[in-house]
C-alpha cells in the first residue's frame, strides 16, 4: 500500500502509479494525458473492470468514475488518498470492480512539489502570468462553464482563473481525457479541508434539478465515514454551504459531461490545522474514503 507514515513527493507517487501499473498489467494501465507547465506528466490511471466478475450475459462495463486528486498543491491528503483508494480498487476488488474506474491522484504536480520544497501553503499551479510578481493560475477556477462569473481576473489572487477558460495545460489535460471516458457516471474530485461532500452547483445558489439523488449518494459517503473513524461530513451544497466559485471541476462534469454524479469532497481536518494535516491522519483518512466512496458507488447503483 502507499506509505502511511508520510506524505509522498511527486517522484514517489509515478513510482508507485508505475509499479501498481506492472504488477497488475491485465487490469491497471498507466497513461500520461498530458505535461503540466513546468513540463512533468500528468498520470491517469485505467483500472479495467476485472474480468471474471462480469457475467457471460453481460460484457460490458455498467459505467465509469472518475477520481480527481491534487489539483490543490497544498491539499496533500488529497492526492494521498486518491492513491489509497486506487490501490483499494486494484487490491480488494468486491461486487463494484466491474466499473471502469479513471484515477488521476496528482492533477497539479509543480503546485504539490512546490508546495513541498518552496511554499507549504501553495494553491495554484505554477504558471507565468502577466504579472511578474504573481505566478499560478487556480485551476478549480479554469474549467469551460461558467467561467469568470465567482472568480479572480487578478493573477495575483489565490483564486486567479486565469486569462481564458481552459488556458492551463493541465485542466486541458483533464477535461480531454475525461471527455473521452465512456458512460461517465460519478466523479469526484477530492480536495481539503472541511470535511464536507459538496455536490453543485458551484457558480449558482439556485437549487440543482435532482438534488435529492446527490444528496442521497452524498449521505451514503458521509455515513460510512461517520461508521469507520467517527468523522463527521457534512452534505450541502458548493454555493450555499461554502462561498460561490464558477469553473470548477464539478460543475463542469455535471453539466458539460452530463455526469449524472459529480462532487467535490473535502477531506480532513474541520479546521483545527487545516492544510497542514498532521501524517498520522493519512491512514484514517484513507479507510474513511475508501469506505466512503464504496457506500455512495452501492447507493447510486441501486
Ligand atoms: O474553492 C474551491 O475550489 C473548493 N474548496 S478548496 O478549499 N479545496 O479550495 C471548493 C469547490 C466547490 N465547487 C464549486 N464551487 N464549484
Ligand atoms: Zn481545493
Amino acid at each position: 500500500a502507499p506509505l502511511k507514515s508520510s506524505y509522498m513527493t511527486f517522484e514517489q507517487m509515478e513510482r508507485y502509479m508505475m509499479d501498481l501499473a506492472s504488477n497488475n498489467p491485465a487490469r491497471v494501465q498507466l497513461t500520461s494525458i498530458g505535461k503540466s507547465f513546468e513540463g512533468r506528466d500528468i498520470w491517469m490511471v485505467h483500472v479495467s473492470p476485472d474480468g471474471s466478475r462480469i457475467s457471460d450475459s453481460d460484457s460490458a462495463s455498467p459505467g465509469s468514475v472518475w477520481i480527481e486528486g491534487g489539483l490543490h498543491a497544498r491539499e496533500w491528503i488529497s492526492p494521498s488518498s486518491t492513491l489509497h483508494l486506487l490501490h483499494e480498487r486494484v487490491t480488494a476488488c468486491d461486487s463494484q470492480c466491474d466499473l471502469d474506474y479513471y484515477f488521476v491522484p496528482i492533477a497539479n504536480p509543480d503546485g504539490y512539489e512546490y508546495s513541498r520544497t518552496t511554499d507549504r501553503m501553495w494553491r495554484k499551479n505554477r504558471a507565468v502570468t502577466t504579472r511578474s510578481d504573481c505566478g499560478g493560475v487556480d485551476l478549480n477556477r479554469n474549467w469551460d462553464y461558467k467561467f469568470g462569473v465567482g472568480a479572480s481576473s487578478d493573477p495575483c489572487s489565490e483564486t486567479y482563473m486565469g486569462p481564458a477558460a481552459f488556458s492551463e495545460p493541465e485542466t486541458r489535460a483533464l477535461s480531454n481525457a475525461m471527455s473521452k471516458v465512456d458512460n461517465l457516471k460519478l466523479m469526484i474530485t477530492f480536495h481539503s479541508f472541511g470535511q464536507a461532500v459538496l455536490y453543485p452547483w458551484g457558480w449558482t445558489n439556485e437549487p440543482i434539478e435532482d438534488k435529492e439523488q446527490l444528496v442521497r449518494a452524498g449521505n451514503a459517503f458521509a455515513d460510512a465515514a461517520m461508521r469507520i473513524t467517527g468523522k463527521s461530513y457534512a452534505v450541502e451544497n458548493s454555493a450555499g454551504g461554502l462561498y460561490f466559485a464558477s469553473g470548477a471541476t464539478d460543475d463542469w462534469a455535471k453539466k458539460v459531461l452530463n455526469a449524472p454524479y459529480s462532487f467535490t469532497i473535502e477531506l480532513r481536518d474541520s479546521g483545527m490545522n487545516g492544510f497542514i494535516l498532521d501524517a498520522s491522519e493519512i491512514g484514517p483518512t484513507a479507510r474513511e474514503v475508501v469506505a466512503g466512496v464504496s457506500a455512495l458507488i452501492s447507493e447510486i447503483r441501486k
